[in-house]
């Protein structure tokens, strides 16, 4: 309870402060944006996540696994001369940011338990060796969406 009480009065600081109150922080500062996930094709058993994870904080995180009610099996992938590679963390490094996105880096849904529609949102916990879970409702868009050309 204390440390939870403590937090919040820190993080109430941070918003009236409203700059450089991350930006000398020595823990990772996580924030994600860009979440979607690009409707599978026919009844593929597979999907695929891009999630851009911003990190303000001044130490390294890592993303170390995914969960999803849609997937029991859910990998991350790097892109490799074309061709997926399958890693067990991908690096977020002190301000800067892991982006994933079509072409490059993306999470892999596999088995999905039922088939993902345009418009639905699903809900993804990204787990990291420092930060604590955070969840990302990841919306679905057109099979061909792509944030670039939007
Ligand atoms: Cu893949």
């Amino acid at each position: 309870m204390r440390r939870g009480a403590g937090a919040f009065a820190i993080a109430a600081v941070c918003g009236l402060a409203l700059a450089g109150c991350s930006s000398d922080s020595s823990k990772p500062e996580l924030k994600v944006s860009g979440a979607y996930m690009p409707q599978p094709v026919g009844d593929g058993e597979m999907a695929a996540g891009y999630v851009i994870v911003k990190n303000t904080g001044g130490s390294a995180d890592k993303l170390t696994s995914v969960t999803s009610t849609l997937s029991d099996d859910i990998s991350m992938h790097v892109t490799k001369d074309q061709k997926m590679e399958q890693v067990s963390s991908l690096p977020v490094p002190a301000k800067g940011e892991l982006d994933l996105e079509r072409g490059g880096n993306h999470l892999m849904f596999m088995g999905l338990k039922k088939q993902p529609k345009l418009g639905e949102t699903v809900a993804v916990e990204l787990h990291f060796e420092k930060t604590d879970p955070i969840t990302v409702e990841l919306p679905v868009k057109e099979t061909t969406y792509n944030p670039k050309n939007s």
